[in-house]
C-alpha cells in the first residue's frame, strides 16, 4: 500500500475515534433522570399526592456521596429523580420524608414558609410558618418553586440521625415528616430547587448536587 493509502486509513480511523468521543460526550450531557407521571388517570379537580424524601447521601450511582431528593411513584416505588408531570390547576399535597442533618441558615429568609395553601406547612403533625434555624437541629434543605413564590424549610434530623447509607431510606430510619400543599398553575415548565447550600465540598456549598437535576433541582412539567 502506498503512503497515500496508509494516510487515508489513518485519517479514517482518526475520524471514527473523534466521532465516538463526541457521541459519548453528547450522550452523557443529554442523559436526564426519568420523569414521574402524576397525570395518568387523573380526574379533574382531584388532588395529587406527591411524596418525596431528602437524604444526606444517595449512596449509589456516579455521585454516591451527594445529597439528594427522591420521588415516590403513584405505584409506591422510590425513584432517583426530581422531574414530575403534574396536572394543571390542581392541588398538590406534598409529603417530604426528611432524613438529612442540617445547620443554621445563612439567610434567615429561607426559614419562612411562603406560597403554600394556608401559608403554612406541617412538621411531624404540627403546623408551622417559620423555623428558627439557630435553634434545635437547624434546616437541612428547602423546597422552593421560585416562579410560584413557594418556599418551605425542611427541619433537620439531629446530627447523627442519618443512619441511612443507601437511599431510598426506610421509614424506620429517623426522619422528619413535612407536609404542605400548593396549587399548580397553567401548563408550562416550572423549575424548583433547594436554596440551602448543601453541596458539601463545593465552593460555598453551591456546586455539585445544588446544580444538578435529579439531586437538588428539578422541574414541574405542568400539563393541561
Ligand atoms: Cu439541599
Amino acid at each position: 500500500m502506498g503512503r497515500g493509502g496508509r494516510l487515508a486509513i489513518i485519517g479514517a480511523l482518526f475520524a471514527v475515534a473523534v466521532g465516538l468521543v463526541v457521541f459519548t460526550v453528547m450522550a452523557f450531557l443529554r442523559s436526564s433522570p426519568p420523569t414521574v407521571d402524576f397525570t395518568a388517570g387523573h380526574q379533574a379537580g382531584a388532588p395529587v399526592d406527591l411524596t418525596l424524601q431528602t437524604v444526606g447521601s444517595i449512596g449509589t450511582g456516579i455521585h454516591p456521596s451527594w445529597v439528594s431528593y427522591l420521588t415516590q411513584t403513584p405505584g409506591g416505588q422510590w425513584v432517583h429523580t426530581t422531574l414530575w408531570d403534574l396536572p394543571a390547576h390542581t392541588r398538590i399535597n406534598v409529603t417530604v420524608h426528611q432524613y438529612d442533618g442540617g445547620s443554621p441558615l445563612r439567610n434567615q429568609q429561607y426559614g419562612q414558609v411562603t406560597g403554600t395553601i394556608g401559608d403554612d406547612a406541617i412538621l411531624n403533625g404540627k403546623s408551622f410558618t417559620v423555623i428558627n434555624a439557630n435553634n434545635g437541629n437547624g434546616v437541612a434543605h428547602t423546597f422552593a418553586i421560585p416562579t410560584l413564590g413557594i418556599s418551605v424549610p425542611l427541619y433537620a434530623n439531629n446530627g447523627n440521625g442519618n443512619l441511612c447509607a443507601v437511599a431510598p431510606c426506610p421509614t424506620n430510619s429517623p426522619h422528619n415528616i413535612v407536609r404542605f400543599s400548593f396549587m399548580t398553575p397553567g401548563p408550562g415548565q416550572y423549575p424548583w430547587q433547594c436554596f440551602l447550600p448543601c453541596g458539601l465540598g463545593y465552593l460555598y456549598g453551591n456546586g455539585g448536587p445544588m446544580q444538578t437535576i435529579g439531586y437538588m433541582d428539578g422541574f414541574l412539567k405542568v400539563v393541561a
